[in-house]
């Protein structure tokens, strides 16, 4: 693939006097001038509130707000109406955990694994205290999902299963699929936490054959606060919405209201236009490159930075060592030296990767560590990223030594 760093302003500067390398994608991405092209572009020309106005502004913004969500909805293959604008995958997520489980019964089951972000935990959690539910936990065994043991935990209570797509820690790509049959077969709604995985590589919802899917702009090259729910249409047709107010409804009296049609019923209040036409742009980018492409250079970088990492003595890949069923992220742990020492040395080199627990600390926990370092490629890393990070781990090894 081409060098694509000339088109990510952010990417030509020096951090401490040398060239910033940025692997720290699954945290999130940075923006294309496409992109910031985009929003500037709207607050300059277009700016106006949405499905208000029958004025000029009102119009273009109306339309490129309504075309945003065909953009979004072709990149995954869903349709238009099945596509809600979010603030992220965690609002998705929160918003989901509230609805689907509104008329379960007490002591009725949600499966989640043990490799989810809070995000896919924490709200699942809170509200099954407060509805009585019961949380179950598919167990992860050499960085995979234990499937053995996880077609073991659907009973006839068991009514959603909410599972990542690719984990943000361990870098392994679910089989969603697979799990989702045995759900399905089971009257178990499934949905997917596409965070990791919208970003990277091709995601078919309809092939995935998942109720709902979640994911967030920023990690693909979009802007912060915006995010995606997808929900199969004959499923959000029933479903209430998640928030009230204007924009969301047909009629109003003073006893009662009734709803627009999906998605607008679930989008409550002015909407968040400049972000969702960023992510337009955003995925109009990706989708230009190819996502099978980028799936395919993002792989090429992994692979190289695997076989790199391996050979360091006293580092200890956190993850699949090998690229199938895998994405673009690892980590990894340096025997005896903490992870934030590590990328506070990096930093000094002008390198951005993660140290910590990744929002994933039930995973921490059954890996029995306390945290890991953390580095993920987008598009625009290359292999000199790589030769130099990995330079950089040698002179950090050195200094602890
Ligand atoms: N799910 C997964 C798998 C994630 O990786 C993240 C964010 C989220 C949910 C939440 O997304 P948000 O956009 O709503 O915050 N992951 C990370 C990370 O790994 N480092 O910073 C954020």
């Amino acid at each position: 693939m081409k060098d694509l760093k000339k088109d990510f302003p952010i990417l030509a500067q020096t951090i401490h006097g040398k060239a910033l390398v940025y692997l720290d994608n699954s945290a999130t991405t940075q923006k294309p001038k496409q992109v910031i092209k985009a929003i500037t572009n709207y607050y300059e020309k277009d700016n106006a509130n949405v499905h208000r106005g029958v004025h000029e502004l009102s119009m273009r913004a109306s339309i490129a707000y309504e075309n945003a969500h065909e953009t979004l909805a072709e990149c995954i293959h869903a349709d238009a109406d099945e596509i809600i604008f979010t603030k992220g995958t965690t609002e998705g997520l929160n918003f989901l955990a509230e609805v689907l489980t509104e008329n379960l019964q007490e002591r009725d089951e949600i499966l989640l694994t043990e490799m989810e972000h809070h995000s896919n935990f924490v709200p699942w959690q809170q509200i099954a205290k407060k509805r009585k539910l019961m949380i179950k936990i598919i167990p992860v065994k050499n960085y995979r999902l234990d499937l053995t043991k996880a077609k073991t935990l659907f009973t006839k209570k068991t009514k959603i299963l909410s599972l990542t797509h690719m984990s943000n820690v361990l870098g392994t790509i679910n089989p969603i699929k697979e799990l989702g049959e045995i759900a399905h077969k089971n009257n178990t709604l499934v949905v997917v936490d596409a965070a990791q995985s919208v970003p990277h590589m091709p995601v078919n919802v309809k092939d995935l054959d998942c109720d709902f899917l979640v994911f967030s702009g920023h990690k693909m090259l979009g802007p912060t606060g915006i995010g995606v729910l997808y929900g199969k249409r004959k499923l959000l047709e029933k479903i209430k919405p998640y928030q009230y107010g204007g924009g969301m409804v047909q009629e109003v009296t003073l006893e009662n209201a009734s709803w627009q049609e999906t998605p607008w019923k679930f989008e409550a209040g002015t909407p968040n236009i400049a972000g969702a036409i960023g992510l337009a742009a955003a995925a109009n980018y990706l989708t230009e490159i190819g996502m099978r492409n980028i799936e395919a250079h993002t792989r090429e970088l992994t692979t190289y930075a695997l076989e790199q990492l391996k050979q360091i003595h006293g580092l200890t890949i956190i993850g699949p060592e090998d690229t199938k069923d895998r994405g673009p992220v690892i980590s990894f742990t340096l025997h005896g030296i903490h992870p934030h020492d590590i990328g506070e040395i990096l930093n000094q080199e002008g390198i951005a990767i993660r140290g910590g627990k990744h929002c994933a600390i039930p995973l921490m926990h059954a890996l029995n560590i306390d945290g890991t370092n953390r580095i993920s490629f987008h598009l625009y890393n290359t292999k000199k990223d790589i030769d130099i990070l990995i330079k950089a781990i040698k002179k950090t090894k050195e200094i602890f030594q």
